[in-house]
């Protein structure tokens, strides 16, 4: 594959003769990792995150079956897409394999070709699945979260924090006088200006929980887990000011010479009944009186 990183292949098998017989292999076509005992494939799946597994179903410290289903178990390796490939070849053995969810089952002792068949196959239906997941959550124009994405982490979230009593902030941006932007510079510019605003808004993002979405035409908003509303606040400045250091140039703004953006922010309050519709329209409303006080500043 030209130009596209190799895919991740982790082999796991106690018997050193096979291990290198399936990672030689599988070398000449994907990056290969080895693991010859279950712990070890453990550690290495969750550290090096590989796109597939060949896993030995017997090995004497922790059977296939059990890796698969501390895998499964673990957020971090749950998603692994795993191939048996088992000396085990009733087909109880074979439908135990599949029911537990791995992909395949391989039985030794195994064809070459067939086995890369089944790797290449498998690592499609992979790469296949993340385009899924991609074309679901990212928006195409700014790459950012979208709208679908941010109301699913957002509910989440929220019932988080309503749980532990630990802060949450929202923020709204829009765009100043982008109708006019439009209208001075023409439409793939504008584009070009939203793409700039949407990675200064990713740039600002500093926490993994911190999310920010492409709320709708130029709204973006930032979801601020953990956050109170001084934070949240210094958060929303330093992406404004980010923006504006940009520098893109709106002759057409009776707001300010460069492209800038207004923000309305909303922190959940811990004692009081709120919904999550709640808080979030009071960031929108706050949005608003930014807006209204004459855009180019926050409202909170
Ligand atoms: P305000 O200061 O009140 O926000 O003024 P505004 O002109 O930005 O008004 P508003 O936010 O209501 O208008 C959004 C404009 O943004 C209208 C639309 O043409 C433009 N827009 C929305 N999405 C896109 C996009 O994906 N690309 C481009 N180029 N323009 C967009
Ligand atoms: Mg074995
Ligand atoms: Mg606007
Ligand atoms: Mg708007």
């Amino acid at each position: 594959m030209i130009g596209v990183e190799m895919q991740k292949v982790l082999v796991a098998d106690d018997d050193a003769v096979n291990r290198d017989v399936l990672g030689e292999l599988m070398k000449p076509e994907y990056t290969v990792l080895l693991a010859k005992n279950g712990a070890q494939t453990l550690e290495r799946a969750a550290r090096h995150q590989p796109d597939l597994i060949l896993l030995d179903v017997l090995m004497p410290d922790m059977d296939g079956y059990e890796v698969l289903r501390r895998l499964r178990a673990d957020p971090a390796t749950e998603h692994i897409a795993v191939i048996f490939i088992s000396g085990l070849d009733r087909p109880e053995d074979e439908a135990t394999g599949l029911k537990m969810g791995a992909a395949d089952y391989i039985t030794k002792p195994f064809n070459q070709t067939v086995v890369m068949a089944r790797v290449a196959l498998h690592l499609q239906v992979v790469r296949q699945r993340r385009m899924l997941e991609r074309l679901a959550n990212v928006d195409g124009l700014t790459e950012l979260a979208n709208r679908r994405r941010f109301d699913e982490v957002y509910e989440m979230e929220y019932q988080r924090a309503r749980r532990s009593g630990r802060p949450l902030s929202l923020a709204m941006l829009d765009i100043d006088a982008f109708k006019q932007y439009n209208d001075r510079y023409g439409h793939p510019a504008g584009d070009r200006a939203l793409r700039s605003v949407a990675r200064a808004a990713a740039k600002a993002m500093r926490r993994p929980g911190d999310l920010a979405a492409r709320y709708g035409g130029e709204e973006i908003v930032l979801l601020l887990p953990e956050t109170d509303a001084v934070d949240a606040g210094e958060v929303v400045a330093q992406l404004r000011a980010s923006v504006a250091a940009l520098g893109i140039a709106h002759e057409a703004s009776h707001v300010a010479p460069v492209l800038t953006v207004s923000a309305g922010g909303a922190t959940l309050d811990p004692g009081k009944p709120e919904s999550p519709a709640a808080l979030f329209e009071a960031a929108d409303a706050a949005l608003y009186r930014a807006k209204q006080a004459g855009r180019n500043r926050t409202s909170w």
